[in-house]
């Protein structure tokens, strides 16, 4: 990973849920949000097939990429390298990161989801770019979560390693403040911009609280 990039990885971390693309197209929130300072997002579909997850991710990419936004894709590198993405964001039951690694070489980012003392160091070990840590609170985007972590997980994991901490699940613009604190490097947030009644609002929101 490049110097200038490790820089990016920090801040919002837009997680561009398909399941929460009905108030706003998800073209539309990347265009809006990245005016206001937006530089990070992750394509999350569940659902659809990969013929349907190709072709919306290469035009969230293209997008993306107009506007200097950084570009993963959720839990599959053969998705995040057909359309040339920036990295990957791998969870606890997809590929191994050292497999992954070999497919999407030195240069592109990885991403681990990590919920345990265990998961941050081996992610660090293992040479991930970023992790992710949580739920920090409970979540509808992900209904299956984990146990939530909590402030006092998330500084146990920030005196674990040295990569930047994205804390993720249930994050408002009011719950930033405590999560910097806590040594997280950024939040990543999903229905708390997707599902607010305003998205640019709440990203004008969520970057000043993040300054
Ligand atoms: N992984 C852990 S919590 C979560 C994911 C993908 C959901 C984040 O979405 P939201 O809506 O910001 O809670
Ligand atoms: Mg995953």
């Amino acid at each position: 990973m490049t110097a200038a990039l490790t820089k990016t990885l920090k801040g919002l971390y837009l997680i561009l849920d398909t399941a929460w693309s009905e108030k706003r197209s998800l073209v539309d929130v990347v265009q809006v949000t990245a005016q206001h300072g937006l530089r990070m997002v992750q394509y999350r579909n569940k659902k659809g097939s990969m013929r349907e997850a190709y072709r919306e991710a290469l035009q969230l990419r293209q997008v993306a990429g107009d506007h200097q936004v950084l570009f993963l894709v959720n839990d599959r590198c053969d998705l995040a390298l057909a359309v040339d993405a920036d990295g990957v964001h791998l969870g606890q039951s997809d590929l191994s990161l050292n497999l992954a690694r070999r497919l999407m070489g030195p240069d592109r980012l990885i991403g681990i989801s990590t919920h345990r003392a265990e998961e941050v160091i081996e992610a660090t070990a293992g040479g991930a770019d970023y992790i992710g840590f949580g739920p920090m609170y409970p979540t509808k985007t992900k209904p299956d979560h984990e146990r939530v972590v909590g402030i006092e997980g998330l500084k146990k994991a920030r005196s674990l390693t040295h990569l930047p901490i994205f804390a993720i699940g249930g994050i408002t613009p009011d719950s930033v403040k405590e999560l910097l604190m806590a040594g997280a490097s950024g939040v990543a947030v999903a229905s708390a911009v997707l599902d607010a009644p305003d998205c640019e609002a709440s990203v004008r929101t969520f970057m000043k609280s993040l300054r």
